[in-house]
């Protein structure tokens, strides 16, 4: 069987998250920091480990046959590469920012104005679509204090917390996209039966991260109000307790509603609520 090739950053924001993703699938691996490949001992796949910039074109070029990469580097690098699959990890977005005595208030106002930012290609298409010429400055780092040393009028960079704006003069100004790690493909690999497995594996680790498992005990005659509550994975697993008139509830929560969801089984009469992490959710 052909082993296929995946590229993860070597270091950096993307890295930890890349590998603990990949351990989790179960995959046996050493995470050198110093070489460039480190093979798979229970699965026919290789791990490159690159600068997060080199990923999308190895992976177009076939050199990798997929990779771990932000949204926002596969779109400025313009490559033809296969999406497979969000990750839901490394979020941020891209967004125009100006300082905060600027006297720009709208798009418009970008017109003629000086924008820095390492990303050229995707605020060019942006201010494009919004018919607006701005003069775009490309530097290769620290773009929040161009406007400081009067190099630009705006910046466009990638935010999450927004500390790096605020703790520089800037505000935020405007959205150019958002962006997560996404599992990317070769065009000859997207469909292969190895590749899908290994997809598979991964969604069922997401899948796990978003949910909890949950136990909880409640008198019979509360059982239908607090069942009304639960989704589980087909319906929730009930269980006789020791004691007479009562069971034990075992079902899954989405992590997302997981507090509501809590206080209305407490409102409900649940008892005992235990609640578990799980590893994986195969459907
Ligand atoms: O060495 P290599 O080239 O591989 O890494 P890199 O230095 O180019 O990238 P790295 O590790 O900084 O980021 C990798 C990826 O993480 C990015 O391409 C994004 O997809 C994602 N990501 C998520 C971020 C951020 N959040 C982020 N906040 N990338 C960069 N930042 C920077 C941003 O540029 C700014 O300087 O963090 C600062 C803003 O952060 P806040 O929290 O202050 O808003
Ligand atoms: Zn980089």
């Amino acid at each position: 069987m052909k082993t296929l090739k995946i590229a993860i950053q070597k270091s950096g924001r993307l890295n930890e998250k890349s590998v603990e993703l990949l351990k989790n699938c179960g995959l046996n691996f050493e995470n050198y920091k110093s070489s460039l490949i480190s093979p798979v001992s229970n699965f026919p796949l290789e791990i490159l480990f690159l600068r997060d910039d080199d990923i999308p074109e190895y992976v177009q070029d076939g050199i990798a046959d997929l990779g771990i990469v932000g949204e926002n580097v596969i779109q400025e690098t313009e490559v033809e590469v296969s999406y497979l699959q969000r990750l839901g990890f490394g979020k941020c977005s891209l967004k125009i920012a100006v300082p905060n005595n600027s006297d720009i208030n709208s798009l418009a106002d970008l017109h003629g104005k000086a924008i820095a930012t390492t990303y050229p290609a995707i605020l060019g298409k942006f201010l494009k679509q919004q018919n607006i010429t701005s003069d775009i400055r490309t530097i290769s780092g620290s773009v929040e204090i161009s406007p400081g040393l009067g190099l630009s009028d705006a910046i466009c960079d990638l935010v999450s917390t927004g500390g790096t704006l605020k703790s520089n003069g800037l505000k935020p100004f405007a959205d150019v996209m958002s962006s997560e790690a996404v599992l990317i493909g070769s065009k000859a690999v997207a469909e292969s039966d190895l590749v899908l497995e290994l997809i598979q594996r991964i969604q069922s680790v997401l899948r796990a991260k978003e949910t909890k498992y949950v136990v909880l005990n409640v008198e019979k005659k509360n059982l239908d109000a607090v069942i009304a509550l639960l989704p589980g994975v087909k319906s929730p697993s009930v269980v006789p307790l020791a004691e007479e008139g009562w069971v034990a509830v075992h079902t899954v929560i989405p992590e997302r509603d997981f507090w509501d969801r809590i206080s209305q089984l407490k409102q409900a009469g649940a008892q005992g609520i235990v609640v578990m992490p799980i590893e994986k959710i195969i459907l």
